[in-house]
């Protein structure tokens, strides 16, 4: 393949952008090679600045449940176009998107619509605890719920990526008021209550974790996080920037039957349009102003545009459910051929359409057990399949995502590219 163009940006990108990108991951510093510039998305499929054309699973990081350029998508954007892109002021299409928000998932009863996941992950928090009026918060090693200050204690994603222990920059007063526990441990989490339940506002969770990769939750430990909080007064938040509208029309609250205090929301939420929100409990969304004396605000809060296209996302959603269980079939079909053609030396995690191979022939079921993968031999892997046309995660650390734009014929592709490039 003929890299040139994308090589040429790089260069200049370098001397314009830290590490020439806008986000740390896509800059493919963990896979070797340069990163790609591109041109356009079509479908199932991205295509770079020098014409080379890729069969994509990273699917903008998973917004794109229905691939690239979804007409009902595009449709929307090009009529709010001819009305304005920002009036900073309520519209009617806010209403619309939240009532259907609600709708999908009930326990978000009042919500607030923000620009990004770390935006909605951050005023959650805040929330939790304005209203509790408790200072601590629980997360999970190797979670990662964006770049907000005290939640970038063990994060995953690019932090794990990058081998970046703790972020710098973050006051050491933030990162005490964060208890990270090991994903998936109930002794932790008894214990963390036991030595601080008067003083945790709130536990956040990705229910299923995308971010060390994807690991899945060991059956009842949802559960327990939700009988710990309640018994403690603490409140459990969902972040399902990930998994909303992706695992399931209810997200993974319904396909794990959990209904929690808070949950945010981002990615399929906008079609891959800059939106995301946080909301839940009427009683704790109260606490929020101009109702409560929480504040956040934004000037491009349920920008037009945005909305636009996240309401077209989810209405098509809604009115084409099948959409869940097809590309969960394929999903399946295409990890149990990959897992077939590796052996013993891959585990494949996947819930739903989301997934990952990680390079390891032991169980990965927290952040110690994805960090014992192999990333070198990932990192060669991801080149392999990038050579055969097949763009993965770049990273053995962010989950790999399939869309309704996937065809049988893709995933038969993708198996038979794996099977050389694992020789
Ligand atoms: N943090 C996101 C993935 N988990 C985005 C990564 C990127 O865009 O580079």
């Amino acid at each position: 393949m003929n890299h040139s163009k994308s090589r040429a940006l790089f260069e200049k990108a370098q001397k314009l952008m830290p590490g020439g990108v806008n986000s740390p991951v896509r800059a493919f510093r963990a896979v070797g090679g340069d990163p790609l510039f591109m041109a356009r998305g079509e479908g199932a499929h991205l295509v770079d600045v020098d014409g080379n054309r890729y069969l994509d699973y990273v699917g903008s990081w998973g917004p794109l449940l229905l691939g690239h350029r979804h007409p009902a998508v595009i449709e929307a954007l090009r009529e709010t176009l001819e009305i304005g892109t920002s009036f900073g002021a309520p519209t009617e299409r806010e209403v619309e998107f939240t009532a259907l928000i609600r709708q999908a998932a009930p326990s978000i009863e009042m919500m607030r619509l923000v620009n990004s996941g770390t935006e909605a992950t951050m005023s959650a928090i805040r929330v939790a605890r304005g209203f509790t009026g408790r200072e601590l918060i629980v997360k999970f090693e190797g979670c990662y719920h964006g770049h907000v200050d005290s939640l970038l204690v063990k994060a995953g994603s690019g932090v794990a990526t990058l081998g970046i222990a703790d972020s710098v920059g973050v006051p050491a007063a933030f990162s005490a008021t964060t208890i990270a526990l090991p994903f998936n441990s109930a002794e932790a989490i008894e214990e963390a209550f036991r030595r601080h339940g008067e003083r945790i506002a709130a536990v956040i969770v990705e229910p299923v974790v995308g971010n060390m990769g994807c690991v899945p939750p060991a059956p009842g430990f949802l559960a327990l996080l939700r009988d710990a909080t309640e018994r403690h007064g603490s409140l459990l938040i969902f972040d399902e920037v990930m998994t909303g509208f992706r695992l399931a029309w209810g997200g993974a609250q319904q396909r794990f039957s959990i209904r929690p205090d808070l949950t945010t929301l981002g990615k399929v939420i906008g079609g891959g349009l800059p939106i995301a929100a946080y909301g839940g409990r009427t009683d704790v969304m109260s606490c929020v102003a101009p109702l409560g004396p929480v504040y956040q605000a934004g000037t491009l809060s349920g920008n037009p545009l945005a909305v636009a296209g996240g309401l077209a996302m989810l209405r098509t959603l809604e009115q084409h459910p099948e959409i869940y269980d097809q590309v969960e079939q394929r999903t399946a079909r295409l990890c149990d051929g990959v897992a077939r053609a590796a052996g013993p030396k891959l585990t494949v995690n996947r819930v739903g359409s989301m997934f990952t191979f990680f390079f390891t022939s032991s169980p990965v079921t927290d952040y110690e057990s994805a960090k014992r993968s192999d990333t070198a031999a990932y990192a060669k892997f991801f080149r392999a399949m990038l050579e055969r046309g097949v763009y993965l995660p770049p990273s053995q650390f962010e989950a790999a995502f399939l869309s309704g734009a996937h065809t049988d014929e893709d995933i038969a592709k993708t198996v038979a590219a794996a099977a050389e490039a694992l020789t």
